[in-house]
Parts: C-alpha cells; sequence; structure tokens
C-alpha cells in the first residue's frame, strides 16, 4: 500500500488541533500539526504527536467482548449486541427505567457518537439515574451560566487574541492545553498577550508552568478563590469602579450581598493580602479589555457555583462581558442566534433516591452513583452502561465505586480497553481507533476564541465488520427504545432528519418555512447518517447556506472542499440574543446563588486544616486512559506527591521516598518529590493512576501504575448547588512510609 497523508482534528483534548497524519498500510507513521490550520497553524503537543502510538496500541480491543464463566472473551458484534438486549431488556421491564444508570465519561464530548447520540441514548434510556463526567468538572460553571444567562451552555471564553489583562485562577493552560477555552496553543497566545504589553496574573497554590510564565503568581489557599473573588468585587463598589453596563439586572443586589466580604475581612481566608485583592481588581477595573477564567480548581471545591458566578459578576462590573477583548461567547458553525429570552434555568426538578440529591442539567452527581448501586429497594440501579468513561479511578472514594460496579446484575462499556472499569463488564462494546473515524467538534465549536468550523473523514478506511462509534450507540438507542438489536439505523436517521427538517418548515420566521420538506431532504448530502445530520446542522446554522437562499453559506460540501478548515471570524458581542433568562437580562444576582453567600459567610471563620491535597495535569499524561503509551509514560515518574520543603522536613519526608497518604476515606503510598514550587500546607497529587488492579489489560499502564487519588478525596463533599465534587482541598495526613 502507498504512503498517504490525511487531515484531521486531534480529539486528545479540547484544543481541536488540526493534524496531519502520514499513513503507510492502514498505520499512522508520522503526526504533524497542520501549518495550514487557519485555527491552530501547526500547533502540535507531545499528547497528539504521539497519536500514532495511541490509535495503533495493541492492547487497543479490535472486537466486543463478552463475559463467559468469569472472562471477558472475544465475541461477534451480534452475540455482544443480542446479549446486551436480552439482559437490559429484562431488567429494564422487570425492575423500571431507573434500575439502568448511565455513566458518560469525558472522551464523550470529543467525538461526533458522543455529540449525536449521548443524548438520544438518554433519552431512550429514561432513567433518573444520569451520571457524567461534569459533576466531577465543568458542572458548576453550567449553574452558573444556567442562572446568569438562563443557558447552562452559554459559557463566555476569554478572548485572549485581544486582551490586554487577564487573571487566571484555577487553570493550568501550559499543561492543559485550556479547557471550556478552546485556543491551540494556549501559551503562544498568552505570550502574545505580554508581547503586545498585556499581561497575565495566575492564581493558584501551586506554581504551575503557566504561573512560572505568567507575569504575577497569587498562591491561594485551596477551597478559597471564593473569598480573594468576593474581596475583589467589593472593592469594585468601595472604590467606585463599576462600570454601568446594558441588559443587566441585580447589581445593586451583588453590591449589597458582598458588603461583609472586605478585602481585610477575607485576606487571612485566602491567604492573599487585602492590598494584593484590592491591586488586582484596580488592575482588571483599569484595563482597556480585561478578563477573567477560572476552571479546575475553582469548580471542583466546595464553593464551585459562587466562585464561578463570580468569575462573571467581575467580567460583568467591569463592563468585560461580551465585548472584545473581554469574556465572549463563540457562535459556532452548527448553531443559530437565539430569541434573548426563554424560560430561565431550574435546577432540583427531581431529587436521587439514596442521598435525596437535587437533579442538575438532568443528572445525578456521579458521588451518589455507588449509592444507588448499594442501596436495595424500588429504584436500585442493577445494571450500568458506561460511554468513554472510567468511573473507577475518577469519581471520589472511587474504592468504594469499585466494588460496587462488582455487584451489578449486568454492564455493558462503550470503550476501546479493558481498564479499571471496564474489567467489571458483562459485555464491551470497542470504538474504532482515532484514525478510523470522522470528526468534527460538536461540543468544543461552542467555546472557541475564533469562530470556526472544521470537518474531516476517517483518515483510514476502517476494518471491514468493526462498526463506528456512531453505530454502537444508535443501536443501544434502538435496544433501550424496545425495537431490538436489529432495528434499521438508516430508518431511524431519517426519521430524525424529518422531525428536524418539519420542525424548521413550520417555524414562523425561518428562511425555509413553508418549503418542501422531502424536497430539502433531498438536498441534503453526506455518505452517512452523522455527515446527512451534520450537513443539516450546518445549512440551517447562523452561517449556512439554506439550501442555496445564501450563496456562500456553510455546509458540509464546503468543509469537505476546506479540509484545514474555515475561519469564520473573530467573537462577536451576543447580548442580549444568546439570553434566554425570563426577562431578557443577564440577572446578576439569581436568588440560589446569592442565598448560598451564607454558607460562604460561615466558611469565613472556619479553621483551615493543616494539610490539604490538590491536584494537577501534566502535559503527558490525559485523566486516565493515556498511559498505555509508551512515549507518554517514559523517563520521569508524573505519578508524585509535591511537598513544599518546609512540610517535608517537619513530617521526615525526603525528595524520591516515599510517603502514605491518609484520608476519610482512604490511604495511599506514593513517591515524594520536594520543591517549593507549592505553597506549604498544601500537596499536590494528580487523578488518573493506579492501574494495577487485577483484571486491567493494559500492559504499559499497568508498569507505570501509580496510585490512585480518588481513594482519597470524599464522596461525602460537594458543592451543593452542583453537585460537584470537592476534588482540591482535602484534608489529608503525610507521613513516611514505612
Ligand atoms: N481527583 C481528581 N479526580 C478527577 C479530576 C481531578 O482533577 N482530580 N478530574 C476530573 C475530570 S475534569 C474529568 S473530565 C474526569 C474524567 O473522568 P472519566 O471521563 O470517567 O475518565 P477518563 O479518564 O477521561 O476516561 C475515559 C475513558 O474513555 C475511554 N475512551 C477513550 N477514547 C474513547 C472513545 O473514542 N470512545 C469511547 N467510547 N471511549 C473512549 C478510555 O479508555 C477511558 O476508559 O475525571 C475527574 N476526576
Ligand atoms: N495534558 C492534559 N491536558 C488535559 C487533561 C489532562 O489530564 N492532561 N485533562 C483535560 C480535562 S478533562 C480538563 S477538565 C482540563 C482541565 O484544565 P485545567 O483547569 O487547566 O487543569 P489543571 O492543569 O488541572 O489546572 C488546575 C490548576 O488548579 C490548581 N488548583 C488546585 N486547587 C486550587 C484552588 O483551590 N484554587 C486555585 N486557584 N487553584 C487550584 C492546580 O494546582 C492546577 O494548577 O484539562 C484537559 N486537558
Ligand atoms: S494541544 Fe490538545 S488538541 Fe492539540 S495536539 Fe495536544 S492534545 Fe491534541
Ligand atoms: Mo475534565
Amino acid at each position: 500500500m502507498a504512503t498517504t497523508t490525511a487531515l484531521t482534528t486531534c480529539p486528545l483534548c479540547e484544543a481541536t488541533c488540526g493534524l496531519e497524519l502520514t499513513i503507510d498500510a492502514g498505520q499512522i507513521t508520522r503526526v504533524r500539526g497542520d501549518r495550514d490550520d487557519p485555527f491552530s497553524n501547526g500547533f502540535i503537543c507531545p499528547k497528539g504527536a504521539s497519536l500514532g502510538q495511541l490509535d495503533a496500541d495493541p492492547d487497543r480491543l479490535s472486537g466486543p467482548r463478552i463475559r463467559r464463566n468469569g472472562r471477558l472473551e472475544p465475541a461477534t458484534w451480534d452475540e455482544a449486541f443480542a446479549l446486551v438486549d436480552e439482559r437490559l431488556t429484562a431488567i429494564l421491564a422487570e425492575h423500571g427505567r431507573d434500575a439502568v444508570g448511565l455513566y458518560l465519561g469525558n472522551p464523550t464530548v470529543h467525538t461526533i457518537a458522543g455529540g449525536f447520540y449521548a443524548g438520544p441514548l438518554r433519552k431512550a434510556l429514561g432513567s433518573k439515574n444520569v451520571f457524567t463526567a461534569s459533576t466531577l468538572d465543568q458542572m458548576p460553571k453550567h449553574v452558573s451560566s444556567g442562572f446568569l444567562f438562563g443557558s447552562p451552555f452559554a459559557i463566555p471564553v476569554p478572548d485572549v487574541d485581544r486582551t490586554d489583562f487577564l487573571l487566571i485562577l484555577g487553570a493550568d493552560p501550559w499543561s492543559s492545553n485550556g479547557s471550556l477555552w478552546t485556543a491551540p496553543d494556549l501559551p503562544g497566545r498568552l505570550k502574545a498577550v505580554q508581547a503586545r504589553g498585556g499581561q497575565f496574573v495566575v492564581v493558584d497554590p501551586r506554581r504551575s508552568r503557566t504561573a512560572s510564565f505568567a507575569d504575577q503568581h497569587v498562591p491561594v489557599r485551596p477551597g478559597t478563590d471564593v473569598f480573594l473573588l468576593l474581596g475583589m468585587v467589593n472593592e469594585l463598589f468601595a472604590a467606585d469602579l463599576v462600570t454601568p453596563v446594558e441588559h443587566v439586572v441585580g447589581v445593586d443586589a451583588v453590591r449589597e450581598a458582598t458588603l461583609p466580604f472586605t478585602p481585610e475581612a477575607v485576606a487571612g481566608r485566602c491567604g492573599v493580602e487585602a492590598a494584593v485583592i484590592r491591586d488586582l481588581a484596580h488592575r482588571l477595573a483599569a484595563a482597556e479589555r480585561g478578563c477573567v477564567y477560572g476552571r479546575i480548581g475553582t469548580t471542583t471545591v466546595e464553593f464551585g457555583t459562587v466562585t464561578s458566578w463570580l468569575v462573571d459578576v467581575l467580567n460583568v462590573l467591569t463592563g468585560n462581558l461580551d465585548r472584545p477583548g473581554g469574556a465572549m461567547f463563540p457562535l459556532p458553525a452548527h448553531s443559530r442566534r437565539g430569541p434573548g429570552k426563554g424560560k430561565g434555568f431550574q435546577v432540583g426538578r427531581w431529587h436521587s433516591r439514596v442521598r435525596g440529591l437535587p437533579e442538575i442539567v438532568a443528572e445525578y452527581p456521579a458521588v451518589t452513583m455507588a449509592d444507588e448501586i448499594e442501596t436495595p429497594g424500588d429504584g436500585q440501579v442493577r445494571a450500568m452502561i458506561t460511554v468513554a468513561g472510567n468511573p473507577a479511578l475518577s469519581v471520589p472514594n472511587s474504592g468504594r465505586l469499585d466494588a460496587a460496579l462488582s455487584t451489578l446484575d449486568f454492564m455493558v462499556c462503550v470503550d476501546p480497553y479493558v481498564n479499571e472499569t471496564t474489567r467489571h463488564a458483562d459485555v464491551i462494546l470497542p470504538p474504532l481507533a482515532p484514525s478510523r473515524r470522522a470528526h468534527y467538534d460538536l461540543a468544543f465549536f461552542n467555546y472557541t476564541v475564533r469562530n470556526v468550523a472544521k470537518y474531516t473523514r476517517a483518515p483510514v478506511a476502517p476494518e471491514p465488520g468493526n462498526p463506528d462509534e456512531c453505530d454502537i450507540l444508535l443501536r443501544l438507542v434502538t435496544i433501550l427504545g424496545g425495537l431490538g438489536a436489529d432495528a434499521d439505523l438508516d430508518a431511524v436517521a431519517e426519521f430524525q432528519l424529518t422531525a428536524a427538517l418539519t420542525a424548521l418548515v413550520e417555524k414562523e420566521g425561518s428562511p425555509v418555512h413553508g418549503k418542501d420538506v422531502a424536497d430539502l431532504r433531498a438536498q441534503l448530502t453526506g455518505e452517512t447518517r452523522e455527515e446527512l445530520m451534520l450537513d443539516l446542522r450546518l445549512r440551517t446554522g447562523f452561517y449556512g447556506d439554506w439550501f442555496g437562499a445564501v450563496p456562500d453559506g456553510i455546509s458540509l460540501e464546503k468543509l469537505l472542499a476546506n479540509p484545514h478548515g474555515v475561519d469564520l471570524g473573530a467573537l462577536e458581542p451576543r447580548i442580549p440574543e444568546i439570553l434566554r433568562t425570563p426577562s431578557g437580562k443577564v440577572e446578576l444576582a439569581p436568588e440560589q446563588i446569592v442565598s448560598d453567600l451564607v454558607r460562604v459567610r460561615e466558611a469565613l471563620d472556619r479553621e483551615d486544616p493543616t494539610l490539604v491535597v490538590v491536584g494537577r495535569r501534566h502535559l503527558r499524561s490525559n485523566n486516565s486512559w493515556m498511559h498505555n503509551v509508551p512515549a507518554l509514560v517514559k523517563g520521569k515518574e508524573l505519578c508524585t506527591l509535591q511537598v513544599n520543603p518546609a512540610d517535608a522536613t517537619s513530617r521526615g519526608l525526603v525528595n524520591g521516598g516515599r510517603a502514605q497518604i491518609t484520608s476519610r476515606v482512604g490511604k495511599v503510598e506514593v513517591t515524594v518529590e520536594v520543591t517549593d514550587g507549592i505553597a506549604p500546607g498544601v500537596v499536590s497529587l494528580p487523578h488518573g493512576w493506579g492501574h494495577d488492579r487485577p483484571g486491567v489489560e493494559l500492559s504499559v499502564a499497568t508498569a507505570h501504575a501509580g496510585v490512585n487519588a480518588n481513594l482519597l478525596t470524599d464522596d461525602l463533599r460537594l458543592d451543593p448547588l452542583s453537585g460537584t465534587s470537592v476534588l482540591n482541598g482535602i484534608e489529608v495526613e503525610v507521613a513516611p512510609a514505612n
């Protein structure tokens, strides 16, 4: 077979870098950044560069597995789907919809399959026991956006290419490449801010890689950014620095609610001097164009929602929301502008059976999955479906969840590996390797720093017989919908296309109002069901060709003709059109959030634990699932406990020695890394490790096992407004291991 090159988009993080693959005999032999990608301009990181090794990983499953006599044995696709149908249908019939739980993991948002079919899967299942990695991650931001803007998915991103001042809290884009902030080469873009005379400041208990490049690093006590930000808001009002803004209600209520939190009142609690807090508020207000951005260190904490809200309160009060160089809302090619008002946002429409926790964005907190599996009674979870998730490593008190998973009557996992979670499965349905699938970022194009669109077909034709993940998920949809394991998937897709077109044709004011559905359907192009669906979304999106009505408009054909991607321009203001609040305004002082300030006020006087653990990410690691790639795990051990020299001395810990860490829920033993890059009283341990479990089939990862940080995190601790786990700021004791 001849050597060919093909373009794709890296699916490994949120940066969406364009890649140029060299392919020899169906294998990726070289990966380069695509210099002609108008968004990533050739940028690539070590993870993207190792896509070939990941793609060809010998441990990647090449077909389904079925548990027979206690062992996960190879099976045919027909056998696997038939067994899923038989078992799930029986459990649903006998015990009801809630008896089957669903967990959607992080890569679901990186695939077309997840983008198109996660919703239908939830709907077809009809269970209240839906869990996702969102409650281990960004859910507080969805909740604060839900209340502020009326839509949980309206999340503004820092317009980094045009800003002069950026305040970054609890994020390390030099390692993570950015999150809820899609921008290839964020390090380069942040250096460009400095090169044009601007600044960025990093608030982090660790001197992260990003902090080391920043104009200023502000070490903060873990979990206390809420106080720092409250102090800044208080100062903006006190010093009369608030910029009046249009389309906002509730400014006075915010002023009143934040009165007790003067910089002096909060300084001791967050470990940042009052003068520093004041100075940050003044510099943000004075910046021509500035922005505040918070990520993992601000969401996976006790006051995650209030903190996420304060980030945007500061953007609003300084006039930086929705203006160039501030925090802006992207508009992707597969979406349209909105009506500017709506029903608003609600949480707690139903509550979990065991702990009575409120539903948030139609799911329950991941930390209560174990409760729902373990606790007998009506509505007990007896079977689980996992898609692209590794909850046995990712969820707090994972030792307990891991044990609970082993008690299920039935478990089906859509996953390429036999790992810590899927080792409990009865059926594993593996997706195709990245080189064998098409790519379009249905999720991340909502968070890009420029409006962009790009679609690429599979670089290599899949081996016959193995279905695309889209087919796997749609097959699960039909099984859960009672149509059986042999339903005609094309007919289901046709039904969906017709329904979507009918809604558009019936919609008053739509450019295709009154047109013939069959005629429009005939104009859609695409080789797969998903290409047809994407064509529909693109053509009827904001930049769409509306079936010829807009001559230069976007369509699938146009994206296929521009395989490096299409730049749709800098971000444009979207308020009020993006709003879905009943008032049609930004509701700056939502009652639910303001009333949580009572809890914050109480915590102001609380004494901090002597030692707490936080997480961190490394450029060569990706949550729990890329430690099987030799190029990424070679060299220095990545899963170490970072300890400040003072804490090491007082505890008798030495660099390279072993330490035992103990928390309320568990105990682990780990290698110590003494560094002044972390504040005293704080230690840091990355998550996603701990691969030495019986039954996993990850030959490289088990040799670099590390320890599981979530054996220490506590399933009883969460941010009540968002159901999000506290992953940072967990009280621990550390002592030398004997
Ligand atoms: N202590 C602590 N815990 C954390 C965090 C932390 O900072 N600290 N971070 C949290 C965060 S932000 C997140 S997002 C979660 C992640 O939590 P999860 O989403 O549960 O876990 P991942 O490690 O992302 O595992 C992804 C799974 O998807 C599989 N996979 C990979 N590619 C594909 C694909 O294309 N299709 C399918 N079907 N499967 C695929 C992998 O084999 C793996 O099993 O972890 C959370 N847990
Ligand atoms: N290389 C790599 N890239 C990734 C991932 C990965 O695992 N590896 N994971 C992806 C995923 S799922 C996500 S969600 C994103 C996350 O993207 P980021 O949020 O940028 O993730 P981190 O690198 O973990 O940065 C979080 C920072 O918060 C700090 N921190 C901890 N506690 C606190 C606190 O209380 N306050 C403050 N101010 N800071 C605190 C930590 O020290 C750390 O430096 O990254 C994505 N990209
Ligand atoms: S930054 Fe993210 S998208 Fe870009 S190459 Fe690295 S892993 Fe892939
Ligand atoms: Mo995440």
